[in-house]
């Protein structure tokens, strides 16, 4: 298997359904007015964008929590939207880069990718594993969970039940973790998923947790990749505009490092960036993740440092 993608297809997502603060729905709009499509063309890419998401709008009053997930039907319609949208595109051999918005999404995006790749791997960056399940979460927030749905882990709702659990739990690999609730520890372990903490990061390099990762979902170096990176896997003096910051994360290298190193497989068939909330921090801290968004995007696309 090797992708041959010439165009890229950004899918921007103003959503923030998955989770509480208003303001990340602004992250893809901020992205696309800071000149992303432009940096990509100057990549070499075709680069479609027609205009950001439209979702179905569905009102709080008649979408109350399902036990304690918030805002279900509502995260349930607009990822599979998403995922439909992703999934025509890959079909079509392009690159979907989908723009959060919240990480909700990339249920959508996922189920997309594995619906045109069903052998993809995942590489997952973030501070957190949003491996919740409805039973396991304190937060109710479905940015928390979007890993468990795929894999199919946790109790069952008829309004998901488009979500197919097409990722294998040996598929998918962690770097950048450092904030796990208790019942996700529990989950990673019991489930034997790969994880790199920041605490491997720093015992072995980011350029050796890379290869690592790699052995475990690709060892042949011929699946699919899809990547989902969370700004906040960043540390939060390299990424403050974001929702859920954890200190210790990832240096602005570190992070551009993994990008430029799933780039260089030549395996990429999509991205995620999410989580970006410019109306989060001050305009200079805004301006500087939205930079460093863009960057991340470029990494990934091939953009090199010489
Ligand atoms: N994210 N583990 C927490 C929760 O609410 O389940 C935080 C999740 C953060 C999700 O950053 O995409
Ligand atoms: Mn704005
Ligand atoms: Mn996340
Ligand atoms: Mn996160």
């Amino acid at each position: 298997f090797i992708p041959d993608p010439k165009t890229v297809a950004i899918v921007g997502c103003p959503f923030s359904g998955g989770q509480h603060r208003v303001g990340v729905d602004e992250g893809p709009i901020h992205l696309v007015n800071a000149g992303l499509t432009n940096q990509l063309t100057e990549l070499g890419w075709n680069v479609q964008f027609d205009g950001h998401h439209q979702f179905e709008e569905i009102s709080a009053a008649s979408d109350p929590p399902i036990g304690k997930l918030r805002n279900p039907r509502l995260v349930s319609k607009v990822t599979e939207a998403v995922a439909k949208t992703v999934g025509a595109y890959a079909k079509k051999g392009q690159l979907p880069v989908t723009l959060g918005g919240d990480h909700s999404l990339a249920l959508g995006t996922i189920s997309g990718t594995l619906s045109a790749h069903p052998d993809a791997c995942v590489f997952w960056i973030d501070a957190h594993a949003d491996i919740n399940t409805a039973e396991t979460t304190d937060s109710g927030n479905i940015h928390g969970m979007p890993v468990s749905f795929l894999l199919g882990l946790g109790p069952k709702f008829a309004e998901f039940a488009w979500v197919k659990p097409a990722l294998k739990t040996s598929r998918i690999v962690y770097i950048g973790l450092r904030d796990i609730d208790a019942g996700e520890k529990r989950i990673l372990k019991e489930n034997n998923i790969k994880a790199f903490s920041m605490h491997e990061v720093d015992k072995y390099g980011i350029g050796k947790v890379v290869e690592m990762a790699l052995d475990h979902v690709n060892p042949n170096r011929n699946l699919p990749i899809h990547l989902s990176f969370d700004v906040d896997a960043l540390d939060p003096s390299v990424a403050p505009s974001t929702g859920t910051p954890v200190r210790g994360g990832l240096t602005f290298r570190e992070g551009h490092y993994i990008c430029e190193a799933l780039h260089e497989t030549g395996l990429l068939v999509a991205l995620d960036l999410m989580e970006v909330n410019p109306s989060l921090a001050d305009a200079a801290s805004v301006k500087q993740t939205v930079a460093v968004g863009c960057s991340l995007v470029r990494a990934a696309l091939g953009e090199t440092l010489l």
